[in-house]
């Protein structure tokens, strides 16, 4: 894209002095620095707040250093330093103190007045300043320095260059503190390797939720020690019939250490009552009959319960909770609950109680699919809306009958965020059941304003899942992502004052080349105005 095609866009701006934030914008001709022009600041998700300094660039050298004065600012200087390294070919030291002039600094101040996430960005001919509270906000900056630097930055082997970002002024913090994405790693596994690469390219977007589905009928996807043939047998095998898989506690924390490093925190999730077959199939004296049923490889939801009064199921979930809990250093425990076709609600409301009890009991908030919220809820609960459709009391009012009980939403609704929803009918992969989801319309809505009764205060975020039926391995889960999850993390981060499809395309559109050097597996929707070439 030539950085002469201007296209100077009006954008709300959230936090502060800076009245307007002009996206888009091109740089001027180098009057005051007659380095090469910078591409326009194509940012997603849209900084809370950008200028542009339209006589300023900063360029990229072989003498760049990256200063982090502060010892607790190293790993993300180191991260950034990790990303620039290989494209530029440059060294790129970190280093702790010296001449800020030409370099890339990274500062902690003590109060931003940002938040937790939040930083300020200033890019000019003398230099590269990122500020924030904390280590998570320099490493959300970080990203943003990502994205003002050409895509071929992300090239794991030497580019020509030249490395020039524009000069802008950005101070950023997210709308909603949660920016999930889930990932299905049941119906499909998933190696770690590929949950780390998905790491990598979420963290891109400033994504801070990485949501575990780890069990359902077709799979069970972690050991447990106290239930020793859980993974072993419930999770050998996958929809289709091939070999499963599944994670060693310490494949579990090395996601867990992974995911933290990029400042993304885990939230397990073991389905229940209902999604049980694997479980059920593992073990006899979990079924109501004790007869344990074959494992399944269909596709099929609602057939499976857990056994609701008998209290194995509730031995079972302990050992299985306290397991995982122990494991997990986040705050949230996710029970499921979602499709209890085949448990009545009444046991429904019986299993709810004692799960919650038990989530609480090993020091955890609960989350859920938003069908919980059938049930009575802790305050301190987190209902996740699935359903796809808007209005007034879509999903039987589950969204609005949380919000009733004090319990935060947050919003994943499957015509809208669902990643495994095919783009239209001709893509090779996914489902349709709640519609085919083009790019524009993954990104045409919001969280506050999708039922009708919710308010801002009552919504913790967004969260885009991957349900991986038809989806085989990392190569599936991109093309079905990209490019729709940028979009879904824009809206969790993002103002909403001045949101427009034709703004945002165009930076969708600068992802590309970005995505072509990561080698990034994305769908070219013919709605977005891709570069040739
Ligand atoms: C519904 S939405 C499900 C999943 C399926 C998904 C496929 C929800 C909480 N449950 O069991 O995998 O649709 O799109």
């Amino acid at each position: 894209m030539s950085a002469s095609r201007r296209t100077p866009r009006a954008f709300g701006v959230l936090l502060t002095m800076v009245a307007t934030l002009v996206l888009g914008t091109g740089v001027e001709s180098a009057r005051h620095d007659p380095g090469p022009a910078a591409a326009p600041p194509r940012v997603i998700p849209a900084p809370a707040s950008l200028t542009t300094r339209p006589h300023e660039s900063f360029a990229l050298t072989p003498r760049t250093r990256i200063v982090a004065r502060d010892g607790a600012a190293t790993s993300v200087a180191g991260f950034l330093a990790g990303v620039l390294r290989p494209s530029t070919g440059y060294a790129v030291p970190v280093t702790h103190g010296g001449d800020d002039r030409g370099a890339i600094t990274l500062d902690l101040e003590r109060s931003s007045g940002l938040g937790s996430e939040g930083y300020r960005l200033d890019v000019g001919r003398d230099g590269v300043r990122l500020r924030a509270a904390t280590p998570e906000g320099l490493f959300r900056g970080v990203q943003t320095i990502r994205q003002l630097l050409p895509g071929a930055i992300e090239s794991s082997t030497v580019q020509p260059g030249p490395w020039t970002m524009p000069g802008v002024r950005i101070a950023d913090a997210p709308r909603f503190p949660w920016r999930g994405a889930m990932v299905d790693v049941s119906r499909h596994f998933f190696t770690v390797a590929e949950i780390e690469r998905y790491i990598d390219e979420i963290s891109l977007y400033k994504v801070n939720m990485l949501h575990l589905h780890l069990s359902d009928d077709q799979g069970w996807r972690i050991v447990i020690d106290s239930w020793p043939r859980l993974a072993p047998y419930g999770g050998s095998l996958e929809v289709g019939g091939t070999p499963g898989g599944y994670y060693t506690k310490a494949d579990y924390a090395e996601i867990v250490r992974y995911a933290a490093a990029h400042f993304i925190t885990v939230v397990p999730e073991i389905d229940g009552p209902g999604h049980v077959n694997a479980a059920l199939a593992s073990y006899a004296e979990l079924n109501c009959d004790g007869v344990a049923p074959p494992l399944y490889t269909g596709i099929d939801v609602g057939f499976s319960s857990l056994c609701v009064n008998n209290d194995v199921t509730y031995r079972f979930l302990d050992d299985v909770v306290r397991e995982i809990a122990a494991l997990t250093p986040g705050p949230y425990f996710d029970i499921g609950g979602d499709e209890a076709h085949s448990t009545t609600p009444a046991d429904y409301q019986t299993y709810l109680a004692r799960v919650q009890a038990i989530v609480h009991k090993y020091g955890k908030r609960m989350s859920g699919w938003a069908d919980i919220s059938a049930a009575p809820l802790r305050g301190d609960s987190v209902a996740q809306y699935w359903n796809p459709a808007s209005g007034s009391d879509p999903g039987t009012g589950t969204a609005t009958n949380a919000a009733k009980q004090g319990v935060k939403l947050v919003f994943s609704p499957a015509s809208k965020a669902y990643l495994d929803m095919k783009y239209t009918p001709d893509t090779p992969l996914g489902l349709h059941w709640a519609g085919y989801v083009e790019v524009q319309d993954s990104y045409s809505w919001d969280p506050v304003t999708f039922v009708d009764g919710i308010r801002e205060s009552d919504v913790l975020g967004v969260e885009a899942p991957v349900w991986s039926e038809t989806l085989l391995n990392i190569h599936d889960i991109e093309f079905m992502a990209f490019p729709r999850l940028p979009g879904i993390a824009e809206i969790g981060w993002s103002p909403r004052t001045g949101r427009s499809w034709d703004e945002y395309k165009v930076r969708l559109a600068a992802q590309g080349p970005r995505w072509d050097a990561m080698g990034v597996n994305f769908y070219r929707s013919p709605q977005v105005p891709w570069p040739s070439g």
